[in-house]
């Protein structure tokens, strides 16, 4: 398999830790790229532009972060991250962890265009109340930390958004206001999957 990446998506690092997670790195070659630069080879994996994109062993070429991490708990059905039993709690998770991600994401690439005076916008500060929103509900719901038997889809979406929040966004400084969601997410980040995938400017 291959997977185009960069150090700075926390879409790519969600699947590189499922990648980890379930055994299957050392099955993929990662492919290093920058997205904004309309790499030729990503292109060809995925027309939009975007990482991550994963080629599979049959040549066929995935796009959005959560499709591919549901194809690959499928097709590589060991150590599961997506467990049948409790499917819906863990795509509920999933999805509030995916939306951070996005409100984040989009926050930091709308300051990247058009300075930070965005964040007044009228949907800049529809994405500031949803992050706020987001961290209040993911405060309420998680308690304990997984462990490396229980760990779902689900932590490691919720747990990737948070640290790309304090790596990106530190001013919103969400550890001091929601103690208990900063000691789930420390139980979680200090796995060897998210130290060896954490985030990096160079
Ligand atoms: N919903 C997508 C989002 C992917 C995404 O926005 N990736 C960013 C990097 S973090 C990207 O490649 N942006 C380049 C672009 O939008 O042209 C997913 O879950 O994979």
């Amino acid at each position: 398999m291959q997977l185009y990446l960069n150090a700075t998506s926390p879409y790519a690092r969600l699947v590189r830790i499922v990648l980890i997670e379930k055994g299957l790195i050392d099955a993929v070659t990662l492919k290093w790229c920058d997205p904004w630069a309309d790499d030729s080879a990503l292109l060809k994996a995925n027309p939009a532009g975007r990482i991550p994109a994963l080629v599979t062993e049959e040549g066929t070429t995935l796009s959005e972060s959560m499709l591919i991490a549901i194809y690959l708990d499928s097709a590589y059905p060991e150590k599961p991250v997506l467990p049948p039993s409790h499917l819906g709690e863990v795509l509920h998770l999933a999805g509030l962890g995916q939306n951070l991600m996005d409100a984040a994401f989009t926050t930091v690439i709308a300051r990247k265009h058009y300075g930070n005076a965005i964040d007044e916008s009228e949907l800049g500060q529809r994405r500031s109340r949803a992050i706020q929103r987001l961290l209040e509900q993911l405060n309420r719901e998680l308690g304990e930390a997984p462990t490396a038997s229980t760990l779902s889809l689900g932590d490691i979406a919720a747990a990737v958004a948070l640290d790309y929040l304090a790596f990106r966004l530190p001013e919103v400084a969400w550890q001091e206001t929601y103690r208990p969601l900063a000691s789930w997410h420390q139980g979680v980040i200090t796995r060897s999957s998210f130290q060896a995938t954490a985030f990096t400017t160079s």
